[in-house]
């Protein structure tokens, strides 16, 4: 802990955002003697005041009831949703100016870097859940620009499940656990989820995505973000431009496989916060590019959906996306509790040259953000540290529970008689209204384009790889088997129906007593763009991946040396896995220092895995362990890169994978690729194995292994 405030204090020269921080960071003071929260020093706290050594405590011991006290009060109501989440800083640059377009400073100064905050998350899961459960991710975003703070609160997934914040609250009582026995933690996968999302038509097409590999992501590093509404950019003349904000990964947007999820939810439940921090203060920062759709107001009406549709998406096809900054994540938090705990989100978070569209979806949500804050931290949550503004501001605003600014002004109202004025003007750059034209008749009512559910549900499984059909069919099967009610399962089979008859007949091998509806028209449209495997905008990289090292004692050094220094130069986390943690003496008394043990760790915990060899019969001996054995298996079975050198490779082939690969493979002179396996039987190829086995890892995932049974 120490080391961390070091380092951040070491950091003040950086960003506005840390300088203002550390002003509210205190210094590691756990060498100065114990005092209470006032500054009494405290001359005994392990043994509270009594009456006699037998006899009862007394109340008048301030140090036991403040102590006490305050651990009573150390919880705050967790977040009604995204209650599981981690955070960290960094900032943001832009690089192609959208002049012309916006008065924003942020997206018009490429000069500027400005300090940025991300708050990744689960959804429906409680704050200890696990991280690799079925859910979209939020992606939280904040800008702390010279104008002001500015939310983007999006998600990894581009669409929401319903068009109106009114049905809001039903799809989170839905998707909560049941409410009789608080079952199931973190799962969609209970009769109340799918009994609402099957009757509830808003949400075909988001339960495409939600069966889909993107609700089960690698990491956050590798996630897309969306701000999934339209909203609006105004330029100096006011004109309004529609915009789409899209986050793409540096790293590529890619995900587990559902068995590894459901296994890290208890071999780590931290798994994806782990990553992160750890990614950070390794120094291999995570990017994503800032995209924009943007839409010029006349053509607002023609596209086929309505842009105020969160259910729907702008296909790449018809509106590119364009690449305009860079956001880097390059500091971990010093304190969870105040730095991502006490983080205040609003989607209301705009500034001048930027306006909402008039998404029913994102009203609703300009409402609730700054109404749960108040239940959560207070009124005065505008004071924590990490929701501050950088930029100069002056509110008449004042008093209420915990508010820390002790305001010099004496007139806190306006117009008064200190004012230099005009102290509120456009002209200072003062947020305005884009002043739309509206006319209709209040009713209960949405635009026609919102009655049409099905179309992109269509394109988004249309446009999968057969892998990912077979994921999506294997979840859909999943979820549903944890289904009790016959009715449940076969309105959710019917509206799978909706969106492919395919999809809806694989699911239902699963469940024999539901019957599919006849089939129904399918448009049969792809987007390039949606495929994690296909898609266009995909990036594989080995970059920033971790990759597993095995080695026993007397392994041989000089190849393990060999590989260990390639995946690191490939900016890869080579982590060396031994019988213990420490030295693991190899073949000529060098060692290679292990981080993780052999029970310590599963296979899950890495992209891919290798086992360097060692010199004799006896060294394959000790790999002959049922928990090694299962390493191979269990990475294979993953899709996973797998590999082995030396006599490591006869131990892969005949005994972990028995009948997998050709009679030659363990004895050839050669680097050998076979079913995603590298294998270099051979002395003294360390450098040319490590190569080909980094091209398997930037696969992400062998995807030929994998067993389907759906065409693509
Ligand atoms: Fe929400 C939190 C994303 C619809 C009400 N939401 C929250 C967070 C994210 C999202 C990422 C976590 C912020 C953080 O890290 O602190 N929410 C979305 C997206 C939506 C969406 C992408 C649809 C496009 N949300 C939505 C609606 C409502 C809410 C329609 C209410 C009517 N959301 C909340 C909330 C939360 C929240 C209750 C819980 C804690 C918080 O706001 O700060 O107000």
């Amino acid at each position: 802990m120490a080391q961390v405030v070091e380092k951040v204090v070491n950091a003040a020269i950086g960003d506005a955002k840390t300088r203002q921080m550390e002003s509210f960071t205190l210094e590691d003071n756990s060498s100065t003697p114990l005092t209470s929260y006032f500054g009494v020093p405290i001359a005994e706290t392990d043994i509270a005041l009594r009456a006699g050594a037998r006899g009862p405590t007394v109340i008048e011991d301030f140090h036991n009831r403040e102590k006490i006290s305050f651990f009573d009060h150390e919880r705050i109501p967790e977040r009604v949703v995204h209650a599981r989440g981690a955070g960290a800083f960094g900032e943001f640059k832009l690089h192609t100016p959208l002049t012309g377009l916006t008065t924003a400073k942020i997206l018009t100064e490429t000069s500027k870097t400005t300090p940025a905050y991300v708050r990744f998350s689960t959804v429906g899961g409680s704050r200890g859940s696990a991280d690799t459960v079925r859910d979209p991710r939020g992606f939280a975003v904040r800008m702390y620009t010279d104008e002001g703070n500015w939310d983007i609160v999006g998600n990894n997934v581009p669409v929401f499940f319903i068009q109106d914040a009114i049905k809001f609250v039903d799809l989170i009582h839905a998707v909560k656990p049941e409410p009789h026995r608080e079952i199931p933690q973190a799962q969609t996968a209970h009769d109340n989820a799918w009994d609402f999302m099957a009757l509830h038509p808003q949400s075909t097409h988001m339960q495409s995505w939600v069966l889909s590999d993107r609700t089960i992501p690698r990491s956050y590093r590798m996630m897309q973000g969306f701000g999934v509404h339209t909203f609006r950019l105004i330029n100096a003349e006011g004109k309004s431009t529609f915009v789409k904000y899209h986050w793409t990964p540096h790293l590529g947007t890619h995900s587990l496989v559902w068995d590894e999820a459901l296994k890290l939810a208890g071999q780590d439940p931290d798994f994806h916060r782990r990553d992160l921090w750890d990614a950070i203060e390794a120094g291999a920062y995570p990017k994503w590019e800032l995209g924009v759709q943007l839409i010029p107001e006349e053509d607002e009406h023609k596209f086929d959906f309505d842009l105020l549709d969160a259910t729907k998406l702008i296909p790449e096809e018809l509106v590119p996306v364009q690449n305009i900054g860079t956001l880097t994540l390059n500091r971990n938090p010093v304190d969870y509790f105040t730095e991502v705990e006490e983080v205040a989100f609003c989607t209301q978070h705009i500034v001048a040259g930027m306006d909402f569209s008039s998404d029913p979806l994102l009203a609703g949500r300009n409402f609730s953000y700054f109404d749960t804050q108040i239940s959560r931290l207070g009124i005065n949550f505008k004071d924590i540290p990490v929701n501050r503004p950088v930029c100069p501001f002056h509110t008449t605003q004042q008093d209420g529970q915990g508010q820390m600014q002790s305001k010099r002004n004496r007139a806190r109202y306006h117009p008064n008689r200190f004012d230099a004025l005009p102290i509120t003007s456009p002209a200072n750059g003062g947020f305005k209204s884009y002043p739309e034209v509206v006319s209709g008749i209040k009713e209960r009512m949405h635009g026609p384009k919102f009655n049409e559910f099905v179309s992109q549900a269509q394109l988004f499984y249309n446009s999968m790889s057969a892998p990912e059909k077979a994921h999506i069919v294997a979840a859909g099967q999943f979820e549903l088997s944890k289904c009790e009610e016959h009715e449940v399962q076969q309105n959710a089979i019917s509206r799978f129906n909706l969106i492919s008859h395919d999809f809806a007949l694989a699911v239902a091998e699963a469940f024999p007593q539901v019957k599919v509806p006849d089939a129904v028209p399918n448009h049969g449209r792809k987007s390039e763009f949606l495929s994690q495997v296909t898609g266009k905008n995909q990036t594989f990289t080995a970059a920033g991946r971790k990759i597993g090292i095995y080695v026993l004692p007397g392994f041989d050094y000089a190849v393990g040396a060999a590989v260990k220094a390639a995946f690191e130069a490939a900016s890869v986390m080579a982590k060396v896995v031994g019988p213990g943690t420490g030295p693991v003496v190899g073949s000529n008394g060098s060692s290679l220092t292990a981080e993780f043990t052999f029970e310590n760790s599963r296979s899950t915990h890495f992209d891919a895995v290798v086992f360097i060899g060692g010199p004799d019969d006896s060294y394959v001996k000790g790999l002959k362990n049922g928990r090694l054995i299962h390493v191979i298996r269990e990475a294979y079975m993953h899709l996973k890169a797998v590999g082995g050198t030396g006599n490591a490779v006869p131990w892969i082939t005949d005994i972990c994978l028995p009948g997998d690969f050709s009679a030659g493979a363990k004895t050839s002179s050669e680097v050998v690729l076979e079913n995603g396996a590298v294998l270099a039987p051979s002395a003294g190829l360390g450098a040319e194995f490590a190569a080909s086995f980094l091209e398997g890892v930037k696969q992400h995932r062998v995807w030929d292994r994998e067993v389907s049974h759906i065409a693509a």
